[in-house]
């Protein structure tokens, strides 16, 4: 619907809101993004006199993301709230914000970008809304993270009023329940429908009550076999009794806690699959390659406290099972000294968990033997989903209970697993590269040669559709903040100019979305004051090599190496920014008096990168290095550190109250800060991402502009000046980093509730009718075929 701009914007101040919009600077671009339109609105305020107070047009430009500029109008992307964007045009004379439909926006835009496109061009539209209306919809965008309590609400309700269907939806779901090839929960020959089951509960829970405390378990188990309650209830004569209470309460009196609490006590996982085919994948020295970070040290830790969480989970039910967990990706024949050409490797500290590797196959069926990028892994994805499939189903005697996969190419290989075993599927995107880039999508093609983004967006959109869940580790990278468009909000509508208009590309307001921090193993992460748990050897060894030994792995001999340490960690991604820091510490002579900068990043000698975005970001350091002349005040180490060796450098650096700082342009979320705070060592982190959700600012550590170097060193100076003269603000900082850290992000917290999502949209998936999911399905498999798969083939290297 249309709207007048009064109904956003006091009369007063409209006319000056008009003259700033019809006066921007439209000299290099046909699109201003929010951060400059504010920008702009700032020095236009400061530049004119006689202004009204302009508060109201301020509001309406803090929702402006985006304005294009056409020859006698403007087009405004107002996001009026998280999730939720209205497309307006605004002509020269007129007071009226029109509404343009998004096809329309999707169309202009399009041509804003390429005006050369022929004049026929049918560009294709992807539109999935209507496979939106299966299940149920959230309406409030506040809400969207959280969406297991909407999905509990709606079943429980569901329970109340349909009592008859759903009642029999649970009793099946119940009655076919079986965990490693046992059946477990109830006898359908014995217990035969809903109305005997809540008769054999009532005589259940009698019976319990009364030899609750003189019962023994396996003479009340026997009794109870014998009614058609099978294992599975309890490792207790109280636990069965209070699950069949539970029973009890959703049967005649459903809300949705308690059936949350029903079904979080059903054994329903024992077996899972992770699925990470690109990068390095291994225990030992790999951290730090190319593609190779957080998503390793994620999933090893999740499958490591997975694993521990289960057998917790399965043994409170009763059962003696253990659980296995395979952590699936690709076999890279050259090794490069990393342990990627083994086909099963053990997880150390587990019982049960494996790496499984499964090679990449040319068509011949040949064996692809050396590392391929993470942009261009495309085409070996769908043989690997078949070849991984016989594979899983070997090791696992059978079916896994369910499969989670990693980023975009893990995804997407879920979600085929997923569809031909049936099986629940999780999604993880740990980083959805489309707002990493700028303009990814619209200038796709300056990005094809080196990322194709026309692969992996589709590869995207499918996966993400078809998930029965996605867990993410913010709620910014569903939903971004109040200024700022979420990672997958940018799937909502898009253009890809000449190739796509995507006007429909996720549902945010679906309930799959739920938020769940990952934790670090505090094993290794623990803080630098707990002296006894460190070993005196390590540290003053690893001390060694992070301040003092000069070889082809280090560059830097430190003039006064009693200053502070500002230190960083991270991949030679551009993204990463390490040499945005470098440069801003290079013209700093505040900093570089006060300060010295330590970086553990890739290796020193470009030549040896095969990355060749890497390679350039090595080649950068060292002109950055000559260019500020920094050898006397910086250290850069350029070799794989261990994990653990990794986790006491944070702590050298808490040592002599150094800061930790992670620059990046854009961080989805940014372990190495979850790291830092565990392990006592104050941070700096980008306010573009997901760090804006780990720290509270100025409390538990603090949020920096990357791309506003003069603040950003500010800020750096400041704190450790300050400290200087004052070591407990210092202290205070790192006792809030720990804190927060080890409240809110712990690896138990994730576990239980990955555990809970796994069990209550397992029940889900199995109780809905989800024809309109099946439709959506044959849709994104004929996009797989007849898109995804020819793009892919042309880039087989
Ligand atoms: N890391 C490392 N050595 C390096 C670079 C990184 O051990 O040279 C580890 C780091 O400790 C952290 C992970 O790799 O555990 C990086 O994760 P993060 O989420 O910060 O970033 P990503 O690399 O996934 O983008
Ligand atoms: C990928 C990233 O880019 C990081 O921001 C995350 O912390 C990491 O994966 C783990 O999810």
């Amino acid at each position: 619907m249309s709207k007048p701009l009064n109904t956003f914007v006091d009369e007063p101040e409209i006319k000056y809101l008009r003259d700033f919009l019809f006066s921007l600077s439209w000299d290099d671009t046909p699109i201003i993004l929010h951060n400059d339109v504010i920008l702009a609105f700032q020095q236009f305020i400061d530049n004119s006199e006689d202004l009204p107070s302009m508060q109201t047009a301020s509001h309406f430009l803090r929702k402006v993301q985006e304005i294009l500029h056409l020859d006698d109008r403007l087009i405004i992307v107002y996001r009026n709230r998280r999730a939720n964007c209205r497309i307006y045009e605004l002509t020269q004379e007129g007071n009226i914000l029109k509404r343009l439909a998004v096809k329309d926006f999707l169309a202009v835009k399009e041509r804003l970008i390429k005006p050369d496109l022929p004049y026929d061009q049918r560009t294709m539209e992807l539109n999935l809304s209507s496979f939106y209306d299966y299940g149920p919809t959230l309406r409030d965008p506040d809400t969207i993270g959280n969406g297991i309590k909407h999905l509990n609400n709606y079943m429980s309700g569901h329970l109340a009023h349909q009592p008859e269907k759903w009642n029999n939806a649970l009793y099946e779901f119940l009655k076919l329940h079986h965990l490693h090839g046992v059946q477990l929960l109830l006898d359908g020959e014995v217990i035969c429908n809903t109305g005997q089951l809540e008769g054999v509960l009532e005589d259940a829970v009698d019976y319990l009550e009364r030899n609750k405390k003189s019962g023994t378990l396996e003479r009340v188990q026997k009794r109870l076999t014998s009614w058609g309650i099978l294992d599975g209830w309890g490792n207790s004569v109280e636990r069965i009794l209070e699950m069949m209470q539970l029973l009890q309460d959703v049967l005649e009196q459903p809300n949705g806690d308690t059936l949350e609490e029903f079904l979080a006590r059903i054994p329903m996982v024992s077996k899972a699959a992770m699925i990470s085919p690109h990068g390095w994948f291994g225990q030992e020295n790999v951290l730090g390659r190319p593609d190779t970070g957080g998503q390793v040290v994620y999933i090893l830790d999740q499958a490591k406290a997975l694993e521990r969480y289960l057998a917790k989970d399965i043994q409170l039910a009763g059962l003696n099972i253990d659980p296995k967990i395979l952590i699936i990706t690709r076999l890279i024949p050259e090794n490069e000294g990393t342990t990627s050409d083994q086909r099963l490797e053990k997880v150390q500290n587990t019982k049960n968990v494996w790496i499984l590797r499964v090679p990449f196959r040319e068509h011949d069926g040949s064996v692809v033997r050396h590392w391929i990028s993470r942009f261009r892994i495309w085409p070996y994805l769908d043989q690997f989903a078949v070849d991984v499939r016989e594979e899983l189903v070997k090791e696992f005697e059978g079916k896994p209970d369910l499969i989670i996969g990693n980023y975009s190419d893990g995804n997407l290989v879920a979600t085929q697993l997923s569809e031909k075993l049936g099986v629940i599927q999780c999604n993880i995107a740990h980083a959805l590269e489309k707002s990493k880039y700028l303009f990814s999508d619209l200038y796709w093609q300056d990005f094809e040669k080196e990322y194709n983004f026309s692969i992996q967006f589709i590869a995207d959109m499918v996966s993400m559709n078809l998930a029965n869940f996605i867990i993410s580790s913010t709620r910014q990278e569903i939903t971004g903040t109040e200024t700022s468009i979420g990672q997958y909000e940018s799937y909502q509508f898009f253009t890809m100019p000449g190739l796509m208009h995507v006007i429909s590309g996720i549902n945010l307001f679906h309930p799959r979305f739920n938020v769940i921090p990952p934790g670090v193993s505090e094993e290794i992460y623990f803080p630098y004051s707990r002296k006894k748990r460190r070993r005196k050897k390590t540290t003053e060894t690893l001390a060694e090599v992070l301040f003092e030994i000069e070889d082809d792995e280090s560059l830097g001999r430190l003039e006064n190496p009693d200053l502070p340490p500002i230190f960083s960690i991270a991949r030679l991604d551009r993204i990463k920014n390490l040499t945005g820091l470098m440069e801003a510490y290079g013209q700093s002579d505040e900093l570089r008096k006060v300060a010295n900068l330590v970086l553990i990043a890739s290796v020193l000698d470009p030549e040896k990168s095969k990355d060749l975005e890497e390679a350039e970001e090595i080649r950068k350091m060292h002109t950055l290095i000559e260019k500020y002349d920094l050898r006397g005040n910086i250290r850069w180490i350029g070799k794989f550190l261990s994990k653990e060796d990794t986790g006491e450098a944070y702590r050298i650096m808490a040592d002599r109250q150094g800061i930790f700082v992670q620059p990046a342009l854009f961080e989805a979320f940014g372990l190495t800060i979850l790291e830092a705070m565990h392990s006592g060592l104050p941070v700096f982190a980008t306010q573009f991402g997901g760090p804006v959700e780990i720290i509270e600012d100025n409390i538990s550590g603090f949020l920096i502009n990357p791309t506003d170097q003069v603040s950003m060193v500010g800020k750096l100076a400041d704190f450790i000046e300050k400290s200087t003269d004052d070591p407990s603000y210092w202290k205070r900082i790192s006792r809030k980093g720990t804190e927060r850290a080890q409240k809110n992000f712990t690896w138990e917290l994730h576990c239980r509730k990955l555990t809970r999502l796994a069990k209550v949209y397992g029940f889900w998936k199995y109780s809905i009718s989800q024809d309109a999911k099946v439709r959506l399905s044959q849709y994104c498999h004929l996009l797989y075929e007849l898109y995804y798969k020819e793009r892919a083939e042309s880039i087989r290297s």
